[in-house]
Formats: structure tokens, sequence, C-alpha cells
């Protein structure tokens, strides 16, 4: 109890700070004007930032920093976790068909692993009518939603990316979209790394897919959002060897699955889903399948390897996680249950400083009725 009063000045000081943050964020207008798709189907990629992320010897900068230490983790060097309000949207009226996230430099050219940064990940959410967090909509304290000044009876995390950017597709199985009305608000959570010297200014970037209300034929999905640390922080403190992170949620929904995802940190081989016990789902990391994804031999330029941060030449990382089956149903009063698998021995964790990095195991299924 001792701890409380200063507990509390920490959580005040961190609000604060958050809502500093929120304010210097700024609107861009997206780049490139929308493509027609042959279906009706259009293509907006919006940049997001700048963000600046402070190099790998500078403090990181987290606007959560005051939670992070309730679950047993420290704010790293050489990152920045930020939330944006009222995030451009690609389109009014409109079904999100599709959504890929991206990190990429003024210039336009990506912004990989190969070159000192990380998309460590990023969360967009939705507030309107309807928006209602399938999750966390009960849960007394939803800290992605606080981050972004919102509750998760009126807000929704929708579409959800790390580092292997894990394209979404909801037509796999049919004309099926996540429903934007005119009303609705599209807010961020960015989450940068940078492994050089220099401080880097970058910009987040997601295409997205859409066709326009009008549209006939579409039908929206309710996305599921399942977390080893649901509705805090996502991220849980790392353990050395073979070790499984779980988490399960009582669904409140009812249909069919038309597209899912899971996310892992370094470590991480596998991901499953299951229903009263039947799995669903084994979603597998690979890394380093592309060169983006490789420590350059000997390390490169500006990267620091002298203080203990394991990313020395030649290192993989987890570059792609493959998706779900379709068809499978989820019915109201179902446990659902998520598990990430992690193995030190099969694939390094990340550390720093003698310290191992945070892990997740995480998830988005998206259901249509
Ligand atoms: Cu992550």
């Amino acid at each position: 109890m001792r701890h409380r009063g200063r507990r509390i000045v920490l959580i005040l000081a961190a609000l604060t700070a958050l809502l500093a943050a929120s304010a210097a964020c700024t609107r861009r207008p997206s780049q490139p004007p929308p493509v027609s798709g042959g279906t009706g189907v259009q293509t907006k990629k919006i940049r997001y930032g700048p963000f600046n992320v402070p190099n790998i010897n500078a403090p990181g900068q987290f606007a959560n920093a005051w939670a992070l230490p309730l679950v047993g983790i420290q704010v790293e060097n050489g990152m920045v976790s930020k939330p944006v309000q009222n995030a451009e949207k690609p389109c009014q009226d409109c079904y999100l068909t599709g959504m890929k996230a991206g990190l990429e430099f003024a210039d336009g050219s990506e912004a990989t692993i190969s070159r000192g940064l990380w998309l460590h990940h990023m969360v967009a959410l939705a507030s309107g009518n309807g928006k209602k967090d399938a999750t966390c909509a009960n849960s007394a304290l939803s800290l992605p939603h606080i981050s972004v000044m919102a509750s998760p009876n009126n807000t929704e995390r929708f579409f959800a990316s790390g580092n292997e950017r894990t394209p979404i597709d909801l037509t796999r199985t049919g004309s099926y979209g996540y429903r934007v009305n005119p009303a609705d608000k599209f807010h961020l959570l960015v989450e940068l790394m940078n492994l050089n010297t220099t401080d880097a200014d970058v910009y987040l970037t997601v295409e997205y897919k859409f066709v326009n209300g009008n549209a006939a034929g579409y039908r929206p999905v309710t996305p599921v959002w399942l977390d080893v640390a649901n509705c805090w922080t996502s991220e849980v403190p790392a353990q050395a060897g073979q070790y499984q992170l779980n988490g399960t949620w009582t669904s409140t929904v009812t249909g069919t699955l038309v597209d899912g995802m899971g996310h892992l940190h370094d470590g991480g081989t596998h991901l499953t889903y299951d229903n009263g016990g039947q799995q669903f789902c084994d979603t597998r990391a690979s890394y380093g399948t592309t060169p983006d994804y490789v420590d350059p031999p000997g390390g490169m330029a500006g990267m620091d390897h002298g203080d203990g941060m394991d990313h020395g030449g030649g290192a993989t990382h987890i570059s792609e996680m493959t998706k779900c089956p379709t068809g499978s149903s989820l019915r109201s009063g179902d446990v659902l249950r998520l598990t990430g698998y992690y193995d030190d021995a099969v694939h390094n964790e990340m550390s720093h400083n003698g310290r191992l990095h945070p892990v997740m195991a995480l998830g988005l299924l998206y259901y249509a009725q």
C-alpha cells in the first residue's frame, strides 16, 4: 500500500505526457490518389507521421511508460511508442477489404531491419456507432483504448501489424469487409525501433483496399482480438528455454472465419488458436526469408554491437507468419484460446544489455455472420 501514492503520481504524470504527445501528433494528407481496381476495389496508401525514432543509445519514449514496470517490463533505448488520434481514413462510407502496413523513409524507400529500422508493431482502432471491442468491452481498464482517449465500448481494434507486415485480406472467401461509416474516427498506436546510432525520421504506411458503401453484396466482419496480455500492454516478459503463452476469451460473437493472423516476437515458432480444445489455426513463423529481415554480415555501419544488443551480422528475424485457414465457425459462449510457442534453442530471442526484450503472442480473427 505504501507504493500507492507514488503509483498515482506516476499515472498522473504519464497521462499528462500522453496528452501532450497526442496534441503534438498531426494529421498528414495522403500522398497518392486512389487507384481503381478491376472489381470496384480501390487501393489507397496513406503515410502517417513522420515519427522520430531515437537512436540505440538514447532512452526510448513511451506514452505508456508508467504501465510497463507494473508488468515487469522496462523501456528500452532506441524506441518510440506513440498514440495518434484522428488518423486519416482512406474512405468515408466504405468497406475495407484489405490492409497492409509498412515503414518508409521520407524518400519513400523502405525502412527495414537491414537498414536498422523496425516496425515493431502498429494497431489501428476505429471509434463510432457499433464499434465495440469484442474482447475488451467488458474490461474495467483497457490500455490500448485509454491511449487514444477512447472507450472499448465505442472503439474497436480492427487491424494490427508487426514487423513481418502480414497483409489482411477479407475477400478470401467472398465479398466481406470492415465497415467504415462517415462519422467514424481512426486512431493508431505506433511502436518503432531504431538500431542505428543516429535518430531516424520514418513514416508508417498503411495500404488500404476498399469498396465504396454502395458496392453491392458486401457484408461486414467483426474483428476479434486475442492477446496474452489483452486489454493491457500486449507485451509480457520473455522467458528462457521452451515455453508457451496463453490467452482465452469466452465468445460473444457468432460467425464464420474469413481471415486470421498471429504475431510473435523473435524466439517464437508458431501460434495456434483453438475453440473448446479443437485447433482451427496454426500460424507458423519464418525467419529471414528476404534480405530485408537479415542483419547485414558483420553488422552495418552505425549499428551498435558493443553493448550487448544481440543483432550481430547475419542474424535472421521473423519475416513471415502464415495465415489461418478460413471457414471455421464460432458461436457465442465458445471458449476461444490462443497459444504462442517460444523456443530459444530454435530461434534467438532479442536481448539488450543482457536483458531479454519483452515478447508478444497476439492475433486478430475476422468473423462474418
Ligand atoms: Cu510485437
